[in-house]
C-alpha cells in the first residue's frame, strides 16, 4: 500500500471522500492535513484564507469555537472550494448508534451538513458506522475510525485495532480510513491513513501528547496524510510554518513512492 502514488491509490479507494482526498493530494501536491485547534471563528477563516491553497484537509473541532455562527459554515465551505480541500471534523464520536445519529444530523452544529468526513471510536460496535452511514441524506461523506492514538498510555490494544479494522471492512462505502500510527495496521490501498502527533522535530507536550517527526512518520510508520496542529497554529508565523510542513511532508512522500528509501 505505502509505495504506491495516490493516483494510484485513489482507484482502489470504495469510499466517495477517500477518492477524492486522494485525488486532491496528488492534484495540489501536498498531504499536510491542518488542525485548526483555535477558539477564534476569524483566526481560523484568516488563518485558512493563507494556508487553504497548502492543505489538503483541514480538521475542525467545531465545539472549542466561542463565537459559532452558521456563517463560519458558510465561509468554510467557500474557503474549501475556493481552494479545494477537504474538511474533516474531529469529533471522535463515541456513543450507542441511535445518540450518533442525532449528535451528527442535529444539535447546534448539525455536522453532517457541512463535514466531508468524521472521526469515530470503534469502542460502542458497528452500530455507529451504520448509523453515520444511514444519516448521509445521499450527500458523500466519510469516516476515519480510531485504529490507534498518539497520546501516551492510551488504552488501545493491538487486539483492538485488528478488531477495528475487521469491523470497517464491513463499510467499505462509508470508510475513508483509519486515525493510525502504525504501516502494519491495514493493508486496503483504498484506504487512508491519518496520522497525528507530528512536528518537525520529535517530542512531547505536558498532557501527554507523544510527536514523531514528517522522515518517521510517512517513510517508517506508513502515514498518507498528517495531521499538524500546534506545529502551524502555534507558530510565530504560521503560514511560512505551514509552507515548511508542507514541503517537507510532500518531499517524504515523493521519497516514500520512488521506491529510493
Ligand atoms: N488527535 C491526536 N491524536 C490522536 C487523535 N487525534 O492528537 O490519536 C488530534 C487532536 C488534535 C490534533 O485532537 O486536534 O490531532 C493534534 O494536534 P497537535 O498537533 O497540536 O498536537
Amino acid at each position: 500500500r505505502i509505495l504506491l502514488p495516490y493516483e494510484k491509490r485513489a482507484e482502489f479507494a470504495t469510499n466517495s471522500i477517500a477518492k477524492q482526498l486522494f485525488t486532491i493530494m496528488a492534484t495540489k501536491k501536498t498531504n499536510l492535513c491542518l488542525s485548526v485547534d483555535l477558539t477564534s471563528s476569524t483566526k481560523i477563516l484568516d488563518l485558512l484564507e493563507k494556508v487553504g491553497e497548502h492543505v489538503c484537509l483541514v480538521k475542525t473541532h467545531i465545539d472549542i469555537i466561542e463565537d459559532f455562527t452558521n456563517d463560519f459554515i458558510v465561509r468554510l465551505k467557500q474557503l474549501a472550494q475556493t481552494f479545494n480541500f477537504l474538511i474533516l471534523e474531529d469529533r471522535k464520536y463515541a456513543d450507542i448508534g441511535n445518540t450518533v445519529s442525532l449528535q451528527y444530523s442535529k444539535g447546534l452544529y448539525q455536522v453532517g451538513e457541512w463535514a466531508d468526513c468524521v472521526t469515530a471510536h470503534s469502542l460502542p460496535g458497528e452500530g455507529l458506522l451504520k448509523a453515520l452511514n444511514n444519516s448521509n441524506n445521499g450527500l458523500s461523506r466519510g469516516v476515519f475510525l480510531l485504529a490507534e492514538m498518539s497520546s501516551e498510555g492510551n488504552l488501545i490494544t493491538k487486539d483492538y485495532t485488528e478488531t477495528t479494522v475487521k469491523m470497517a471492512a464491513k463499510y467499505p462505502e462509508i470508510i475513508t480510513g483509519f486515525v493510525c500510527q502504525k504501516k502494519e495496521t491495514f493493508k486496503d490501498p483504498g484506504l487512508i491513513q491519518l496520522t497525528p502527533g507530528v512536528q518537525l522535530e520529535s517530542s512531547k507536550d505536558e498532557l501527554g501528547q507523544v510527536y514523531n517527526t514528517p522522515e518517521k512518520v510517512i517513510l517508517e510508520n506508513g502515514a498518507d496524510v498528517v495531521v499538524v496542529g500546534r506545529g502551524i497554529v502555534a507558530a510565530k508565523s504560521p503560514v511560512s510554518e505551514a509552507i515548511i510542513y508542507k514541503d517537507t511532508l510532500w518531499r517524504c512522500y515523493m521519497k516514500r513512492v520512488s521506491g529510493k528509501m
